[in-house]
């Protein structure tokens, strides 16, 4: 039974024998990443006062530099990842090709990958709705004491031992599993300590809300443009509510506690849509399945999609268990139909 006091340090520090390869290298690992994100928690709360969001490389009145924030953000995790001989790759949105980490004395000693995306949506920072930080960590796959590879970024989502997001919104939360289930911290601002909030989150089976960029519709499959209008007609529950913020890790937040379905589809002009498998849609899957929900692409777990590269996109249909699976059954028969429609032409 969790204590409603209990504090993210003391709940890493109970829980860390929980972990396969427990030395406590992953419970410092999730250390840092608490600490950086109350450093860009801190930053995003300014986001008003001072002018942080101007263009990277513009002086500010102080004759700074002034910094975008997901800039702000980028270097702020990095270096605290850096910094602790424990990390030996990072790969971030914000960077074209993965960071590369020797460790102490050049050695290569340090174990695990970290994917991330410092801040997803940042483009709502400007108009004071919530942002997020999304990261997967891995185990390195290659030998400790050699160079990090790309095989070690290019793991699939069901190789993570960790996955969280920070959401930066009307309090700042971060929301984590390490394959225990998922547990929610709320930071108090004014000590600066998390606070075990929502203790083993569970996502409804069933929810009543869907979840997508509607403006894309005449751009979507038939598969998924039959759902919508399910979604849309008066019949038994529905129609569903509709509630799409545009930032990931606040659809992910709402659907996880309340439930219902969170969708990117792929679409006439995407063709992979436009989230990201290692940083994004993989960390989300896992903690929507270790909530008890379900992430796919439409036909395949996200989880087992074998990435190709670093950045690649994938279509993304994730939330309550039984939301997911009609989402899919639309789109497998349009497929099907439109299969047969060939074979009789
Ligand atoms: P970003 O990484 O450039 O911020 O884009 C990712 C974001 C997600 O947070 C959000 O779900 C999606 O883009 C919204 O995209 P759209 O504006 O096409 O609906
Ligand atoms: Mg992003």
């Amino acid at each position: 039974m969790h204590k409603t006091t209990q504090t993210l340090g003391e709940f890493i520090i109970e829980n860390q024998r929980d972990f396969e390869f427990a030395n406590g290298e992953l419970s410092r690992l999730l250390n840092s990443i608490r600490l950086a994100a109350k450093v860009v928690s801190y930053e995003v709360r300014r986001a008003g006062l001072v002018d942080i969001t101007g263009t990277v490389g513009a002086t500010n009145v102080q004759g700074e530099e002034q910094k975008k924030l997901d800039v702000f953000a980028n270097e702020c995790f990095i270096n605290t990842l850096t910094n602790r001989d424990i990390v030996c790759g990072i790969v971030s949105e914000e960077n074209e090709e993965p960071i590369h980490i020797t460790g102490a004395n050049n050695r290569n000693q340090n174990k695990y990958v970290v994917l991330m995306d410092p801040l997803d949506g940042s483009s709502n920072i400007d108009v004071n709705i919530t942002v997020g930080t999304i990261f997967g960590i891995y185990q390195r796959v290659s030998p400790v004491g050699t160079p990090v590879t790309m095989e070690d970024f290019l793991q699939p989502g069901n190789m993570q031992v960790a996955a969280g997001y920070i959401a930066y919104g009307t309090s700042t939360m971060i929301v984590y599993t390490t394959g225990q289930g998922v547990n929610g911290f709320t930071l108090n601002p004014a000590i600066g300590t998390y606070y075990l909030s929502h203790p083993n989150i569970q996502v409804p089976e069933m929810g009543r809300i869907y979840s997508v960029n509607e403006g894309g519709y005449v751009h979507f499959p038939k598969g998924v443009k039959n759902y919508i209008k399910y979604c849309q007609r008066e019949e038994e529950d529905r129609p569903y509510t509709s509630r799409y913020v545009g930032s990931m890790v606040a659809d992910i937040h709402r659907t996880l506690l309340q439930g219902g379905i969170y969708m990117y589809p792929k679409s006439s002009e995407r063709e992979a849509g436009k989230l990201r498998l290692g940083y994004e849609c993989n960390p989300v899957a896992f903690l929507l399945e270790q909530a008890g929900g379900r992430a796919t692409d439409g036909f395949r777990r996200i989880m087992d999609i074998k990435p190709e590269h670093i950045h690649q996109r994938v279509p993304f249909f994730g939330g309550s268990t039984q939301m997911v699976e009609k989402a899919e059954s639309f789109i497998r028969e349009a497929e099907d139909d439109a299969r047969k429609t060939e074979i009789e032409v």
